[in-house]
């Protein structure tokens, strides 16, 4: 199989400028004209070479003329036709099968409705196409459907025309009028809700909004209109980016395999990222619902407006739009928490895939399949990557450099090169070093020691960096790292941003006295620090630092040693004791919680297990596993009192989202969950969940119940799948605390789940909800010694190649890294992916299963 390689790179031959395309729908049998304007680039006549899967062409008409079918070759992938003149009108018809269409990849069926899904590579699977982004055509879009099962037929632009047809049928007509590539069309028909409402821009242009829903969820996307109101508002007023179009379009479906997409004015989502009340979702899901928003309206300008010239280039959009719903997001609620999270994301899913057989760089180099390459690597160490670029050129700096970029560059298709030599004319700023971030994979260790001279009164910071070969690249370069430093003494903290550009460089500060280096404040740079702490230093930034998130890593730290210290306990058979210094800082904690109160409840949980695992280079699992849930059990028990006492003083009150609200009940979760740890609380966790008004409390009890094995988990998860089994959306909440009870019993849970009559193979967010969980929630089961998970894991994986190769490509991930275990573990992993490779798999799951084997 052939991978595709960024070096081979070449502008398109031919060119299309202008798209018509008729769709007569019909589930098994949809007709479809399209008629394209080509143009030769050199203004000669040629070979044109259009891109198709699995389509069945019914003829081929150039300038009028129907082709006889010797004059053109059609192959699995390809539609070729010699001697095609410098100016064309090409013709072609086509008949689809949306029914039969279970990858959700072009036209398909979901819940009756048809929709379709592009990005990257899906416009082949709608018609024959130059379906690479560099190819931008102005479309008009003609829809013709029964009028009364399909009420409202959409497509991007504006709606221009809308007639009824003597049959029944209507006929309507939409024009884009920006050119854009095939990846951004859309198309929908279906019988939905519509949600509207309106958005005047800045300069007083007045904007439809529509929300389309299953019927009967109309209230639901109440919130989700809102945030789009804010992500309009607030794009104006940071980037100074008004929307352009009269409509803004977003459509909410059931079976999608991502999240949401940003197809122009008419974004098609995952309904988990739309539909939400204080009933059936969680804080979580609200604040997802309003970043997702966010990032696909932010698309509009970083993606729209300007594109990838090629897919390579897919972090110029992905990691610059996650930076901009990031900003977004912090702007919207707690600033610190979200960087929280995103370091979170960074520390374990990204350090992971560096680590790992598919590592690449957030611009990759080589492609089999590009639906493998939206990755943890593209999107978030790609935000990382513009994240230092903000931090070197400040905000004023940036923004010159996002005004040049789009002066320069609106209406094209660029290179992530376009993007930082924008930033660099506007700054007046050298930016070559820095530009190895794109091409370097891996992740940059940089070792910190200090010297203290109290005669010339002067401290010292050396520093080196490293960065490990990967899978794909032996050798490295030192990078630019823009390491953020704050020095504690004497109460006091005086903040620094250090540029590293070499291998080693040491730093010098005049000081009287001895400070505490505060390293990597507000994690500046996706590096792995180490610098020997003291435990008394580490409880010193803890409290003291100005940034938050310095102080919240200081606790990881903290975690990190005690993790290594039970290990060792471990292996001379004892149990380890945490020490009474941090039972002191919890209890005090608890006594006197911080202002913010969802800091401080992020501060008293102990580190999940992927954030501990990947400190490891060969990760010691159940040890881990053991480690952590004794130290639960510890803190729970020591401080018994204080949870509850903590957790009674924080009354639920009527539900809002509202980041007060947010906050308090991001607490008392933390109090239930130990409390959940310590017999005789039956009543209190009854009554949580009883009392409760909102998802987020109810959820809280249920997995505080998981988390601790508490008798009443199954009492309590009955009656919830009693009260919400007709509602799936919420049911994959009880999929997924149910794939992730860390007990023996789950291997009989999961064939009984996948029987449920709500479970479908074909619905990506049913298939997610319950093994996604189990893989990335369910550690010890997951990794139970006799191999049980990994092979439950594969044969799932298997299945879903047939139906869906996407899903099925994300859900084997966590099989690849088999060199990351012991040797009993590696031999049971290695063991089912080479089964698998003896499969005939799809290009997706081809690609990773054959590089970890390689
Ligand atoms: N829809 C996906 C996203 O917005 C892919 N573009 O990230
Ligand atoms: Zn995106």
């Amino acid at each position: 199989r052939q991978a595709k390689k960024l070096s081979d790179y070449k502008a398109p031959e031919f060119t299309i400028t202008d798209v018509e395309l008729s769709f007569e729908l019909n589930p098994q049998a949809t007709k479809l004209t399209a008629v394209y304007q080509l143009k030769s680039a050199s203004g000669k006549a040629g070979t044109l070479i259009l891109d198709g899967q699995e389509l069945k062409l019914l003829s081929v008409s150039l300038d009028g003329q129907l082709l006889n079918a010797d004059c053109y070759q059609v192959t699995a992938e390809q539609l070729i036709l010699p001697g095609m003149p410098a100016k064309a009108q090409l013709e072609l018809n086509i008949e689809l099968n949306p029914q039969a269409n279970t990858a959700l990849e072009g036209l398909y069926l979901s819940n009756g409705a048809y929709c379709t899904q592009c990005e990257a590579e899906g416009f082949r699977r709608i018609s024959y196409y130059l379906d690479r982004p560099d190819v931008l055509a102005r479309f008009t879009t003609h829809i013709i459907a029964d009028d009364t099962a399909y009420p409202a037929l959409l497509s991007n632009g504006n709606l221009v025309s809308s007639t009824l047809l003597p049959d029944g049928r209507r006929h309507v007509t939409w024009v884009d009028p920006f050119p854009k590539p095939s990846y951004l069309f859309a198309l929908v028909a279906g019988d939905f809700d519509c949600l509207k409402g309106s958005y005047t821009t800045g300069s007083g242009r007045e904007v439809a909004l529509e929300f389309y829903v299953d019927k009967g969820n109309k209230n639901r996307a109440q919130f989700a209109l809102e945030s789009l109101q804010r992500a309009m508002l607030w794009d104006e007023q940071r980037f100074g980016l008004e929307y352009d179009l009269d409509i803004y379009m977003v459509v909410a479906v059931d079976f999608f395999n991502m999240g949401a997409m940003e197809n122009k004015g008419l974004n098609v989502f995952n309904s988990k990222y739309v539909l939400a009340d204080q009933q059936s979702a969680t804080d979580t899901d609200f604040f997802n619902i309003e970043s997702i928003i966010g990032h696909e309206y932010f698309h509009n300008w970083t993606g729209n407006r300007v594109t990838c010239r090629d897919w390579f280039q897919l972090s110029l959009k992905e990691g610059l739009t996650v930076f901009r719903d990031q900003q977004f997001s912090a702007d919207m609620g707690s600033a610190t928490l979200n960087r929280i999270d995103a370091v979170k994301t960074i520390r374990t899913a990204q350090f992971a895939e560096d680590a790992g057989p598919m590592a690449h760089p957030i611009r990759p180099q080589q492609v089999l399949e590009m639906n493998n390459f939206y990755t943890v690597t593209v999107y978030d160490k790609g935000a990382e990557v513009i994240r230092m670029l903000h931090t070197l050129l400040g905000q004023d700096g940036f923004r010159k450099g996002m005004d040049l970029y789009f002066k320069r560059h609106d209406g094209q298709a660029v290179t992530c090169d376009d993007f930082v030599n924008a930033m660099q004319d506007a700054n007046g700023r050298d930016l070559t070093l820095f530009s190895r971030w794109y091409q370097q994979s891996g992740t940059p260790e940089l070792k910190v020691h200090s010297q203290f001279d109290a005669k010339k009164r002067e401290f010292k910071l050396l520093m080196q960096q490293h960065t490990p070969a990967t899978a794909d690249q032996a050798d490295k370069e030192p990078l630019l790292l823009p390491v953020r430093v704050e020095l504690l003494a004497e109460g006091a903290s005086l903040p620094y941003l250090l540029e590293m550009t070499e291998t080693q460089q040491e730093f010098s500060f005049a000081v009287s006295q001895k400070p505490v280096p505060v390293l990597l404040a507000d994690f500046s740079a996706p590096v792995k620090l180490q610098y020997q702490y003291s435990m008394d230093e580490l409880l010193q930034i803890a409290r003291d630092a100005k940034d938050g998130v310095a102080r919240w890593d200081a606790i990881q730290q903290l975690w990190q040693i005690q993790v290594k210290a039970a290990i060792e306990a471990n292996s001379s058979g004892a149990e380890y004791q945490l020490p009474a210094a941090l039972f002191e800082f919890y209890r005090q904690l608890l006594v006197k919680p911080l202002d913010d109160l969802a800091f401080t409840a992020e501060l008293l949980t102990v580190p999940a297990y992927d954030m501990v695992a990947e400190q490891f280079d060969e990760i010691p699992v159940q040890t881990l596993v053991v480690a952590l849930q004794s130290f639960q059990q510890q803190l729970a028990t020591q401080l018994a009192e204080q949870w509850q006492l903590c957790y009674q003083s924080l009354q639920a009150e009527a539900y809002q989202y509202q980041q007060q609200q947010v906050a308090k009940r991001a607490l008392r979760s933390v109090c239930l969950h130990y409390l959940a740890f310590v017999a005789g609380k039956d009543e209190l966790l009854r009554q949580q969940y009883n009392s409760s008004d909102n998802m987020t409390d109810q959820l809280a009890v249920l997995r505080a119940c998981r988390s601790a094995s508490h008798p009443l988990f199954a009492e309590l998860m009955s009656a919830f799948e009693q009260r919400w089994n007709k509602d799936v959306l919420v049911l994959d909440k009880w999929f997924s605390l149910s794939a992730s009870y860390p007990q023996p019993p789950v291997f009989n849970t999961l064939e009984q789940l996948t029987a449920h009559p709500q479970f479908s193979w074909q619905n990506p967010n049913r298939v997610r909800a319950v093994f996604g969980a189990f893989y990335q929630q369910n550690p010890a089961m997951f990794h139970s010694e006799d191999g049980k998970g990994y092979q439950q894991l594969a044969d799932v994986v298997l299945k879903m190649d047939a139906i869906n190769p996407q899903v099925a490509s994300r859900l084997v991930t966590p099989l690849l890294s088999w060199k990351r275990y012991q040797s009993a573990r590696q031999q049971q992993l290695k063991a089912v992916l080479q089964a698998m490779l003896t499969r005939d798999l799809s290009n997706d799951l081809y690609e990773k299963v054959s590089k970890s084997l390689s």
